[in-house]
């Protein structure tokens, strides 16, 4: 049987999250990351019953869930089981490593009991990472460095992607990967996860700027396409996320 290039990843990388993302790809056919940008528990937990099966990653915004209560945290967990993704909460940390490593641990939400992957924004250097490494390591957590975002007028020049890079090499051993909309390295070891897809659209009203799921996989080689609103508004989010499955697979393999 043929393997695609995720399955030899597998094989080869040594971050434990890293190499459990690639399994889960290679695994359910699967380069598709759903945002569950929605804003009750409720339907979180229906969107994942629809979209489970289509998907590598479960991205969440905790913070905009306006019910939360911290058992929802623990459904989460078990509907990553029974589904099989892994859980990305995208907290875009962004203060000193001190400041970080309370709201990675602590707060109301507790991240680091049952997100497996998190992301940062650099712009502090590079005590975030190491604080985020010492709470994350841990508990065997992987993080993603924002090294380019979607959004118009973002202010991540390339040098900044660049540093980016620099930074994820140095910590190699917690920092799995990018939050990219171009491959940044031949580097085996590091994942790039790409939001702003969606067939439909090219913008939204506040900056948001879409590439199609072949621009993001095909022109610009990242690994792993993240959608929301194309697949959450969509009349039937199951269809949709297969729908995305089939393409974003049919380009990788
Ligand atoms: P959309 O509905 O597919 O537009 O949602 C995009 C999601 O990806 C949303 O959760 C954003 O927070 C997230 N995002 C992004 O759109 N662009 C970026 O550069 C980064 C994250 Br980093």
């Amino acid at each position: 049987m043929k393997r695609s290039a995720y399955g030899q990843r597998a094989a080869e990388v040594t971050h434990p999250v890293a190499k459990k993302l690639l399994q889960c790809m290679e695994e359910k056919k699967t380069n598709l990351g759903v945002s569950a940008d929605l804003t009750s528990q409720k339907e979180i937990v229906e969107l994942i019953h629809e979209v489970g099966p289509h998907i590598c990653v479960l991205k969440t915004h905790v913070d905009v869930i306006a019910d939360f209560t911290p058992s929802f945290t623990v459904e989460l967990q078990k509907l990553a089981e029974k589904y099989q993704f892994l859980i990305f909460e995208d907290r875009k940390f962004a203060d000193i490593g001190q400041i970080v490593q309370r709201q990675y641990e602590g707060g109301v939400y507790r991240i680091c009991e049952w997100a497996e992957i998190v992301n940062a924004h650099i712009l502090p250097g590079p005590g975030i990472i190491e604080g985020l490494k010492q709470i994350g390591m841990k508990h065997n957590r992987g993080l993603l460095l924002i090294a380019q975002m979607s959004s118009a007028g973002n202010l991540l020049t390339p040098e900044y992607t660049q540093q980016t890079l620099a930074y994820a090499q140095q910590h190699a051993d917690f920092v799995m990967g990018f939050i990219a909309q171009t491959k940044l390295t031949n580097d085996p070891r590091f994942l790039h996860l790409t939001p702003g897809v969606q067939f439909a659209n090219s913008q939204d009203d506040l900056g948001q700027q879409y590439v199609s799921v072949e621009k993001a996989l095909v022109e610009n080689q990242t690994d792993v396409i993240l959608v929301g609103r194309g697949i959450y508004l969509a009349s039937s989010p199951r269809e949709e996320a297969r729908r995305y499955q089939e393409c974003g697979w049919g380009y990788s393999v």
